[in-house]
């Protein structure tokens, strides 16, 4: 009860929230679809809020990702950003989380449909898909953003300097989202897993490609983000052009059954885990703190 009266007289009370709920409602074109030659292209469009995705917008990049897979003729799918971050993670102004009544926000017959089945849906699309799966990181990546871009094949990164991945869910009271508990330490190392993971600290751009997750990285050379999209589209679909594409699909899934085992495992566990945290209460509470600033991330 105390959680409730909290969250509700924060909502109430928060300028912050309102302003976020009313901007938010204009973003038609807020995650983007194109078939390019051989390659599906996918999005995100929300620069202003540094990319971060409400359920909505979860929910239609699943979609995409299904559309992706069974595209014909396609090798690869890229997924690209714009602005100045890759992901702000989920919005904390969520109106799927603001607008609802607040008794609601504790119980099973919520989390159970916005969070358990719509998590283990996504990061199993994200694992899962057929095709050559490539990420041109403009910048950061924070949160259940982060995990799936842990289960793309290639990362191309636009400016190590600027670029971290940030996996808070320490910070919000939450566990790891999008099988980040098996995928981070896959791709980072144990000890950087556990930094990230544990101490919720962001691991560097430096770090990223020292431990190899980055394919390539370019200096912030670009003018802008979309000449950076551009160039990483033509750098991956001229490394295909004269390959097989039999081959190319076949070799995916033979490199993916070494670690579905333990992605599937990573994703029942962190939902079940999860669920539990929303039905304590603790991140309701947390993101209002952080739409209004009075929660911070180490960064
Ligand atoms: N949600 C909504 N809006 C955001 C978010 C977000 N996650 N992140 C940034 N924004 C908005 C800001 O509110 C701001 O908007 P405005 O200009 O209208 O005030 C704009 O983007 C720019 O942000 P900042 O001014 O804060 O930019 P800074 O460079 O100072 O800071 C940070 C960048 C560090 C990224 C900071 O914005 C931040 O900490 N953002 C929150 C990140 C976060 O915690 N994301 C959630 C991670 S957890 C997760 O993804 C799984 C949760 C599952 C939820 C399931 C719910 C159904």
């Amino acid at each position: 009860i105390n959680s409730i009266s909290y969250l509700y007289f924060s909502l109430s009370n928060s300028p912050k929230v309102s302003k976020l709920l009313y901007t938010m409602s204009d973003e038609e074109a807020d995650v983007l679809y194109e078939v390019r030659d051989r390659t599906a292209i996918i999005t995100f469009n929300i620069p202003s809020k540094l990319n971060a995705l409400n359920g909505e917008q979860y929910l239609k990049l699943g979609k995409f990702m299904e559309r992706a897979n069974e595209e014909e003729g396609t090798v690869m799918t890229l997924i690209q950003s714009t602005g100045r971050f890759f992901s702000a993670g989920a919005n904390f102004a969520d109106n799927g989380l603001m607008d609802v009544d607040p008794q609601l926000l504790f119980t099973h017959e919520y989390w159970l449909g916005k969070f358990v089945a719509r998590n283990v849906w996504l990061t199993n699309l994200f694992n899962d898909h057929k095709k050559i799966l490539v990420a041109a990181v403009n910048g950061p990546s924070i949160g259940l953003s982060t995990g799936l871009l842990m289960l793309v094949d290639l990362v191309y990164v636009h400016d190590l300097s600027k670029f971290y991945l940030l996996a808070p869910f320490a910070n919000l009271g939450l566990v790891a989202e999008g099988a980040a508990s098996a995928t981070l330490f896959a791709r980072l190392g144990w000890s950087k897993a556990s930094e990230a993971l544990l101490l919720a600290k962001p691991i560097s751009g430096a770090d990223c490609y020292n431990v190899g997750l980055i394919n390539k990285h370019y200096d912030g050379k670009f003018k802008s983000t979309e000449e950076f999209n551009q160039q990483v589209y033509k750098e991956v679909t001229d490394a295909f052009e004269n390959l097989h594409e039999d081959s190319i699909l076949q070799n995916k899934q033979l490199l993916k059954l070494n670690r579905d085992q333990y992605i599937n495992h990573a994703n029942s566990q962190e939902v079940m885990r999860g669920l539990g945290k929303w039905l304590e209460g603790v991140p309701q509470t947390r993101f209002v703190q952080l739409a209004n600033k009075d929660v911070k991330h180490k960064i």
